[in-house]
C-alpha cells in the first residue's frame, strides 16, 4: 500500500506538471482525490490493514493527498493569474486614440425652418400661439365669416370628428380665441398642423403646415401688411428678395391679397420652378374684415388689423429645392440627414 501510495503521487506530479490548462487540472484532481479517484479508494481499503500499519499508511495517505491538494491549487492560482495577465493585457485601453463619434440626428426641414419663421417674427415684437388642431365650426367657419355654402365646410374638402367638430382647416381659430381673450394689441403667429380632404400627391397633402399671423391694434392699414410682409419675405429668401401683392379673396379679410416673390431660381425670367411665370406665390392676406372682429368682441370702429397664412412645407420646398411634399413625412434619414 505504501507503494501504491507512492506511485500515486510520482504519477498525479507527473499529470499535474503535464497539465496547461484549469480543465486538465480538474480532470486530474477527479482522477486521484474526487470520491472515485484512486487516494480515495486507497483510504478506503484501509480497513483491512493492521493496527500497527494503519497509523503508518494513513499519514502517508494523508500527506499525499495535502500534498496533491496543494499542487492542484497553487497551479490552479497561477493559471488564473496568467489569464488574467493576458485578458488585461488585450482589454488595454489606448486613451490616445480618436474617439467614436455618436450619431446624433438633426431636426426636420420643416422645424428648423419654422424655429427660424419663429425668431425672426420674436424678434418683430409677436408672440407665439399654439392650440388645438380639433375644433368646433364656430372657431373654424362661423367666427371667420365663412358662409355656410363655403365649398370649405363641405365634407368633401374638410374631416368632421363629429357633426359640428372639424379637424381646423387653418391655425385662425386660434387668432379667434385670442382675439376673444386678449385686448389690443395683438401680435401673434399661430403655427401648427391644419387638415384638409385632399388627395396626396408630389404638391398636396392631407395634412400640411401653416404660419398665421395676425396683427390688432388702433390704427393698422395696408401699409402695416405690406411692409411686414416684405420684411418677413427677405428674412427668408434674403434681402434682394423682390415681392408683389395681388388682390384676391377671401372671406375673413377685406381686401385681401395674395403675395408673390419674384422666382429665386431663374430671377423672374420664366422657368420650370414658376412654370414660366417668373413670380411664385407664397403666402395670402388681407386686413382683417369688420365682422371677424365684431365676432370675437373688438370694435372695428376702433381696431383694426392685418392677417397672413404661408403654407410651411411649401415654404421649405422652395428654400432646399425638394421636389416631393411627401418626403417630409416618410422619415426616410437619407433626406432628413441633408438638413
Ligand atoms: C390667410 C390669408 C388671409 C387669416 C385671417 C385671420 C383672422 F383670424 F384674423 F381672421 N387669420 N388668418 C388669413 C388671412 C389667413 O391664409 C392664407
Amino acid at each position: 500500500m505504501k507503494q501504491q501510495l507512492e506511485q500515486i503521487k510520482i504519477a498525479a506530479t507527473e499529470q499535474l506538471q503535464n497539465a496547461e490548462t484549469i480543465e486538465a487540472l480538474e480532470e486530474a484532481r477527479i482522477k486521484y482525490l474526487g470520491k472515485k479517484g484512486e487516494l480515495t479508494s486507497i483510504l478506503k481499503g484501509m480497513g483491512g490493514l493492521s493496527a500497527e500499519e494503519r497509523p503508518i499508511i494513513g499519514a502517508l495517505a494523508n500527506e499525499v493527498r495535502e500534498f496533491l491538494t496543494n499542487a492542484i491549487d497553487s497551479k490552479k492560482a497561477e493559471m488564473e493569474q496568467a489569464l488574467q495577465d493576458e485578458k488585461l493585457k488585450k482589454e488595454v485601453i489606448d486613451i490616445t486614440m480618436p474617439g467614436k463619434r455618436s450619431k446624433v440626428g438633426n431636426l426636420h426641414p420643416l422645424t428648423k425652418v419654422l424655429d427660424e419663421f419663429k425668431d425672426t417674427v420674436i424678434g418683430m415684437g409677436f408672440e407665439i400661439a399654439e392650440g388645438p388642431d380639433v375644433e368646433t365650426d364656430y372657431y373654424n367657419f362661423e367666427a371667420l365669416n365663412i358662409p355656410k355654402n363655403h365649398p370649405a365646410r363641405d365634407t368633401q374638402d374638410s374631416f368632421y370628428v363629429e357633426d359640428n367638430i372639424v379637424l381646423r382647416t387653418q391655425t385662425s381659430p386660434m387668432q379667434i380665441r385670442v382675439m376673444e381673450n386678449k385686448k389690443p394689441p395683438i401680435r401673434i403667429i399661430a403655427p401648427g398642423r391644419v387638415y384638409r380632404s385632399d388627395a396626396m400627391d408630389a404638391t398636396h397633402s392631407p395634412i400640411f403646415h401653416q404660419i398665421e399671423g395676425l396683427v390688432v391694434d388702433k390704427g393698422i392699414t395696408m401699409a402695416d401688411l405690406k411692409g411686414t410682409l416684405e420684411a418677413l419675405i427677405k428674412s427668408i429668401y434674403g434681402d434682394n428678395a423682390k415681392c408683389r401683392f395681388r388682390p384676391h379673396h377671401f372671406p375673413f379679410t377685406e381686401p385681401s391679397v395674395e403675395t408673390d416673390v419674384q422666382c429665386f431660381n431663374c430671377g423672374g425670367k420664366g422657368c420650370s420652378m414658376c412654370k414660366g411665370e417668373g413670380w411664385i406665390e407664397i403666402l395670402g392676406g388681407g386686413m382683417v374684415h369688420p365682422k371677424v372682429l365684431a365676432n370675437c368682441g373688438i370694435d372695428p370702429e376702433v381696431y383694426s388689423g392685418f392677417a397672413f397664412g404661408i403654407g410651411l412645407e411649401r415654404l421649405v420646398m422652395g428654400r432646399y429645392d425638394i421636389n416631393d411634399i411627401r418626403l417630409f413625412y416618410e422619415n426616410d434619414v437619407r433626406f432628413l440627414k441633408q438638413f
